[in-house]
């Protein structure tokens, strides 16, 4: 059995109660399929109708529109079918089973994607950058999805992958050619090429700090000693009472995370239970989750009460993480204890004073290593991406180093060879023939 060829079916929409709710067909038996359990009137491509999907015996199952998409120009690149039937989990679970009987096969998570890149509707950025806008959770994270989307890093992947063809096509014409060492003209020429792609590549390896940013948000977590205003300051940040607040300290015994759009970066705030000296084995168990969110924080706001002056707090910011200590109740005057204690930001949870400034230092800190503010970011990389690039950099370095010691060309070629594999492997192309095509095509060897 060809896995490929099957004709996939899948509910598109979210399980439970809506409106509506869509299906999707795809694969050679797509439109037959629809035939046998669809009545309604023959209409042009890409038009809806409206008919009635009906069981075996001619009951009816669902009043729908239909949509048929001849492949290639559909989504997947197959004909597709598109069913949109009243939203209930039962009757659009009916309309699958009744697709499922007809001859279709239940599709994998992510199949249809699949498809549509095996049938080079999308590169693989492209087919990432799919699952990029549906979870995207801020603005901006969704306007960088959308780039993504449209192919900005599949291009910028692309233009690099097709300079060093170029080069190594010519690399490869003097292995054919042993009798003409590679001239130094030529030779400086390559370097410099080269170097340059290095330099782009490091340009997208730079992204992928905001890439991850905007993906999955930055741990941030509120920690301090109890009653300092870290469930308020929460609230605050989020714009609604989700922590409880009292005046009892110890309140907040386990973490509590909500995802608030700090100028377009999504922040994965985390309240904690506050950190002293207790007996109470509840407490203590919050704690350790507190030092645990710590540990993997990104961002750490030290919250303690202003009015007070200061005491020592136990904690241990992990390396590499932003700090900043938030001195909270400012309304109540911020002791003078406070003055000698380095940087921090005065706030009042009760008042609003301060919170302006720590937001906009907080997304400062964020978008520092960048020109401009978080609005600059375009293309980003992912993880996947990021570790094609560092690979793809240390062959290049390595190629550089081959080309200067004079090596012979076989040696910086195996490594061009890697660095062109492994940008393949960020957009999904990985075909040596094409290489082949250029060195044969602009180097006319075969005359
Ligand atoms: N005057 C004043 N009181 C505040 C301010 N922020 C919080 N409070 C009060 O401080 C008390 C403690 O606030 P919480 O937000 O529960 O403090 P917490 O740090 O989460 O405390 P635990 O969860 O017990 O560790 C409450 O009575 C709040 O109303 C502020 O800016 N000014
Ligand atoms: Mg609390």
């Amino acid at each position: 059995m060809n896995r490929d060829r099957d004709t996939i079916a899948a509910i598109a929409t979210p399980p439970g109660q809506g409106a509506l709710a869509v299906l999707r067909l795809s694969g050679p038996r797509a439109f037959a399929i629809a035939d046998e359990v669809f009545r309604g009137p023959a209409a042009p491509p890409r038009l809806q109708i409206f008919g009635r999907i009906v069981a075996a015996d001619g009951s009816v199952i669902d009043e729908v529109l239909l949509t048929r998409f001849p492949g290639p120009k559909s989504f997947t690149g197959e004909d597709t079918v598109e069913i949109t039937g009243h939203g209930g989990r039962l009757v659009s679970r009916a309309i699958l089973d009744r697709l499922l009987q007809a001859g279709a096969r239940a599709a994998q998570g992510g199949e249809f994607t699949q498809r549509a890149f095996l049938n080079g509707k999308l590169d693989l950025t492209q087919a990432e950058a799919i699952m990029d806008v549906i979870s995207a959770q801020t603005d901006l994270a969704l306007r960088c999805a959308q780039r993504q989307l449209e192919g900005r890093l599949g291009e910028r992947v692309e233009e690099q992958r097709h300079a060093l063809i170029s080069v190594l096509a010519h690399v490869e014409a003097y292995i054919d050619f042993p009798e003409e060492d590679i001239d130094p003209e030529t030779g400086e020429h390559l370097h410099s090429r080269i170097r340059s792609v290095i330099e782009s590549l490091d340009g997208l390896r730079s992204t992928a700090r905001q890439g991850r940013i905007l993906r999955e948000g930055v741990a941030t977590v509120i920690c301090g000693p109890p009653n300092a205003g870290k469930s308020s300051l929460l609230n605050v940040l989020l714009g609604f009472e989700r922590a409880i607040v009292s005046e009892t300290a110890g309140t907040t015994r386990d973490t509590i995370e909500e995802v608030i759009n700090l100028q377009g970066i999504p922040l994965r705030l985390i309240d904690t239970a506050g950190l002293r000296e207790t007996g109470d084995r509840i407490e203590l168990e919050g704690m350790a989750r507190t030092s645990k969110s710590v540990q993997a924080a990104e961002l750490v706001l030290e919250v303690c009460d202003g009015s007070l002056p200061p005491a020592p707090v136990p904690l241990t910011v992990p390396e590499g993480a932003l700090h900043f200590r938030v001195l909270n109740k400012a309304d109540l005057g911020i002791d003078p204890g406070w003055d000698q204690a380095g940087e921090k930001l005065a706030v009042s949870c009760r008042t609003g004073e301060g919170i302006e400034e720590l937001k906009a230092a907080m997304a400062a800190a964020l978008t520092r290593d960048q020109a401009g503010s978080a609005e600059a970011w375009s293309v980003t990389v992912n993880a996947r991406h990021l570790q094609a690039l560092n690979a793809a950099r240390e062959h290049l370095i390595e190629a550089l180093g081959q080309l200067e010691a004079g090596s012979p060309p076989e040696l910086p070629a195996a490594d061009l060879r890697s660095a062109l594999h492994q940008l393949g492997e960020i957009v999904g192309k990985t075909d040596i023939e094409e290489i082949l095509d250029v060195v044969f095509s602009r180097f006319c060897i075969g005359k």
